[in-house]
């Protein structure tokens, strides 16, 4: 698997959440068909991976086994990104429920490191939930990407490698989440806190921050050398109080700012060889 050069930027788009309601945000993409054409342009604009959440007929988010296969189908027959099932769901989704997203056999899967506050509510992620999960997804040859919402969620990384060993594949991918009320802070020094603390065996890491940390976080990222994640599961504005009007507009943001760094955008090969994904 040859090395990816290190001026490339793995762009991560995250184009739906689970927070967001269709009501809110029109142009917020819930069906397959919208999801697909997100998918697409956001692939042409730069995008190498796409971190996926569904929703159901009524716009609500669900987890569905049959609708998760069917979007990865379809997204696998009309891009070449590499698909990503969110295994957080939303809040209100159960363990057993977010365990069996893994079913829908992912190219990677989200796996948050810790329970966090999510504003008013929590998003769980008990220890032995995140140790089930991890050494299900080694099983099935799903490759994780760690979720990392606070710095104590980075101390677990380390605990967890320690006791199951890496991922399959090899390769070891954070994200770092930032900026959620009950989570690290968005912020330059909390990024430079965090990276500093990740485990040697981690290969690769993004970050995003959420709502108005979406700037500061991306510009630390490329300060840091980091990869990027984007999209309106994180942020619905594209400056202050200016709706975001696609996935792709924050996509193209993210490959000028990368241009600006003097870094080019990953193609989806080259994500897999970043990932230990063309093994
Ligand atoms: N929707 C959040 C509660 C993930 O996708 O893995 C959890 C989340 C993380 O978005
Ligand atoms: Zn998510």
């Amino acid at each position: 698997m040859p090395d990816v050069p290190a001026d490339r930027l793995l762009i991560t788009v995250a184009p739906t959440g689970a927070e967001t309601t269709k009501q809110d945000c029109p142009q917020l993409p819930t069906t397959l068909d919208e999801l697909v054409r997100t998918a697409q342009e956001c692939e042409a604009a730069g995008a190498a991976m796409i971190h996926v959440h569904i929703r159901d007929d009524e716009h609500r988010p669900t987890l569905d086994l049959g609708r998760l296969k069917e979007t990865v189908a379809a997204l696998r027959e009309h891009t070449d990104l590499v698909v990503q099932l969110s295994t957080g769901g939303s809040v209100h989704d159960p363990l057993e429920d977010r365990l069996r997203v893994l079913d829908a056999e992912p190219d990677s899967c989200s796996l948050t490191m810790g329970t966090t506050n999510f504003g008013d509510d929590v998003f769980s992620n008990p220890w032995p939930f995140v140790c089930e999960l991890y050494q299900l997804s080694q099983e099935r040859k799903v490759v994780p990407e760690f979720e990392l919402f606070d710095l104590g969620q980075v101390h677990a990384l380390h605990r967890l490698l320690g006791k199951y060993g890496l991922p399959w594949g090899g390769k070891v991918h954070c994200d770092l989440v930032m900026g959620v009320p009950g989570g690290m802070n968005g912020t330059a020094d909390a990024l430079v806190a965090a990276v500093r603390d990740l485990p040697a065996a981690v290969t690769s890491w993004s970050a995003t921050g959420i709502g108005r940390s979406t700037l500061a976080v991306l510009l630390a990222a490329l300060s840091k050398g980091g990869h990027l994640r984007v999209g309106m599961e994180d942020v619905l504005t594209i400056s202050r109080g200016v709706p975001v009007d696609s996935n792709a507009q924050l996509v193209e943001r993210a490959v000028a700012a990368g241009q600006l760094a003097q870094r080019t955008p990953m193609t989806p090969a080259e994500a897999r060889d970043l990932l230990g994904l063309s093994a």
